[in-house]
């Protein structure tokens, strides 16, 4: 009958359309999916006597038509229902009769999720799209889709594709004076390394000549989940004694800590990533200490010298605070003390919005022979008497985790 020969037409028309569909990522393609899923959960609530004006609907898994105000049915045939499909060329959504399986994959092509539960309070059944909704395999916050296979496919889902990475941010309202224009990509850079032959792909690895890291950053956290870290012990401006063991506080907030990769075989190894029920990063933090010149030392440090560096793995205690204990002691002079806020794989954390307070914390301290002045020590030290010199009191000798 009439509508069969429809479906069957519009079915074929979404078939030809298939292979064209890794290509394309228009902007459309998410909206969609979310339409579809609304106007499915619509139909649930129709039925022959809801009142309409015109075009077409579905009740019961039945193809309903508008015709005078009211709805007629037509039944799809055997193994078919009907149901809106997410348009795969342009903006909009069909409504046909098709399949289940049919319905499940396109919407799950578009990158939309079918809510289970129906919204309103309606007490409905679980609808047809719900029980499209794709199993949820992915925490939230770790991806959009849940399709399995995405994740060892070699093909980008064109659902990800970013649209806006296409354009280079000159010309449009928010540009200033003086911008550069944005390196563009309509494939979300998945082969940007393949444009720098002189660099290796990181792979995990701490290569120190420099490399070229494929991962995507990942979740991003909401701007109520950004990390913050304060220095409790020792307190800014503090006086130590030398070569005496001490212990470093820090309180942090905002990052659910104790969360940490093999930096030898995962570094940048993976996108940043949140906890699924609090919504904030998974990571952990370093301290890093360096030597200055003076406490008014106004040159950039380097880098790649440091006192004492120190990885703080595991789980802040009830207070939220991770300790380390800088066994031994720092020679005299003074230090700036410096915590490195980061995400499982080592990769900094990165936040919602460009403008934020710091998400690291800094202080500056003395260090001076014991014995002197030691009034004015201000933070707990352990063991109290001065240690024998060390080789890890040398200043100019790194030490402490690689990590
Ligand atoms: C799942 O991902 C694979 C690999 O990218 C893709 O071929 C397939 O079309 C996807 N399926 C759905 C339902 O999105
Ligand atoms: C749910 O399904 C049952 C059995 O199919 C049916 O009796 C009931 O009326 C349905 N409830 C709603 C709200 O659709
Ligand atoms: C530029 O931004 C202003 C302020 O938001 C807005 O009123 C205006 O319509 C925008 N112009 C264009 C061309 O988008
Ligand atoms: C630091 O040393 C003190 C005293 O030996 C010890 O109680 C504490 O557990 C140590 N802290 C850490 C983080 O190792
Ligand atoms: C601390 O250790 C350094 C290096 O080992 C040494 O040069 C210095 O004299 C020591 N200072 C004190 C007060 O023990
Ligand atoms: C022993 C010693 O170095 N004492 C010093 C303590 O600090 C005061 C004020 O900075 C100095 O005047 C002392 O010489």
């Amino acid at each position: 009958m009439k509508i069969s020969v429809f479906a069957t037409l519009v079915l074929s028309s979404f078939a030809a359309a298939l292979p064209s569909l890794k290509r394309r990522g228009g902007s459309f393609v998410l909206q969609n999916g979310i339409d579809a899923i609304n106007l499915n959960n619509q139909f649930q609530s129709l039925t022959t006597s809801s009142p309409c004006t015109s075009g077409n609907a579905c009740i019961n898994g039945e193809f309903a038509q508008c015709v005078n105000g009211q709805y007629v049915l037509t039944s799809c045939g055997p193994g078919l229902m009907c149901a809106a499909l997410p348009l795969v060329n342009s903006a909009g959504t069909s409504i046909t009769c098709t399949t289940q399986a049919d319905v499940n994959s396109r919407i799950a092509a578009t990158g939309a999720i079918a809510k289970r539960t129906s919204t309103k309070g309606s007490p409905s059944n679980v609808t047809t799209t719900s029980s499209s909704a794709p199993k949820a395999t992915s925490p939230a916050g770790s991806g959009s889709s849940s399709n399995s296979s995405a994740q060892t496919s070699l093909t980008l889902l064109s659902s990800l594709v970013a649209p806006n990475f296409a354009q280079n941010g000159l010309n449009v309202n928010t540009s200033q004076a003086g911008e550069f224009p944005s390196l563009t990509s309509t494939n979300n850079f998945i082969n940007f390394c393949a444009t720098l032959s002189n660099l290796p792909i990181t792979n995990g690895q701490q290569i120190k000549s420099g490399s070229c890291n494929p991962a995507p950053m990942g979740a991003i956290p909401s701007t109520s989940n950004m990390p913050s870290a304060k220095f409790v012990s020792p307190n800014n401006l503090a006086v130590l004694p030398a070569n005496t063991t001490f212990q470093v506080t820090l309180a942090m907030k905002g990052i659910q800590t104790g969360f940490f990769v093999n930096p030898d075989t995962n570094y940048f190894s993976a996108p940043q990533q949140i906890d699924p029920t609090t919504g904030q990063i998974q990571g952990h933090a370093h301290i890093v200490i360096e030597a200055l010149q003076s406490l008014t030392q106004t040159t950039p440090t380097d880098p790649t010298k440091f006192a004492h560096f120190v990885g703080l793995n595991s789980k802040a205690d009830a207070k939220g605070q991770l300790h380390a204990n800088i066994t031994g002691g720092l020679p005299e002079g003074t230090y700036k003390m410096s915590t490195i806020v980061t995400a499982m794989n080592h990769q900094p954390v990165l936040v919602a919005v460009a403008q934020h307070g710091t998400l690291d914390d800094q202080i500056y301290f003395t260090v001076v022979a014991s014995g002197q002045n030691g009034t004015t020590t201000t933070t707990t030290s352990i063991g109290g008497s001065p240690l024998p010199s060390t080789t890890s009191g040398a200043s100019s000798v790194p030490k402490g985790s690689k990590s």
